[in-house]
């Protein structure tokens, strides 16, 4: 086979061609603990909301249990996670922060 056919066939195997990335929900989870003012500061601060937008994502997590900040790619989305925990622990807050596959 011609260096024109392997190349052929090599670009049809599905896998290797370029892929969308995988992307991560980033989650906020409910406790009975963290100030409702400081999780809205938290999403306006690193998921870029404003305060309306903030506070309806901050009562979804407050009302159900839980809810999505934003989808990232999985280095955007886990060094979200340790940011938003680092913060809230040197706060003194027990807010979880989390992802999942979207
Ligand atoms: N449930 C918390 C309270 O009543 C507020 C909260 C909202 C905590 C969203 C964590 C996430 N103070």
């Amino acid at each position: 086979p011609s260096f024109q056919e392997d190349h052929a066939a090599v670009m049809d195997r599905q896998s290797e061609r370029v892929q969308p990335p995988k992307m991560y929900r980033v989650v906020l989870l409910n406790d009975d603990y963290t100030p409702m003012e400081f999780v809205v500061m938290i999403i306006q601060e690193y998921f870029h909301q404003d305060q309306e937008s903030a506070t309806r994502i901050m009562l979804q997590v407050h009302l159900e249990g839980k809810g999505v900040c934003g989808v990232y790619t999985k280095d955007v989305a886990s060094t979200k996670v340790q940011q938003v925990v680092d913060r809230s622990r040197e706060a003194g807050h027990p807010l979880q922060c989390t992802m999942e596959e979207a």
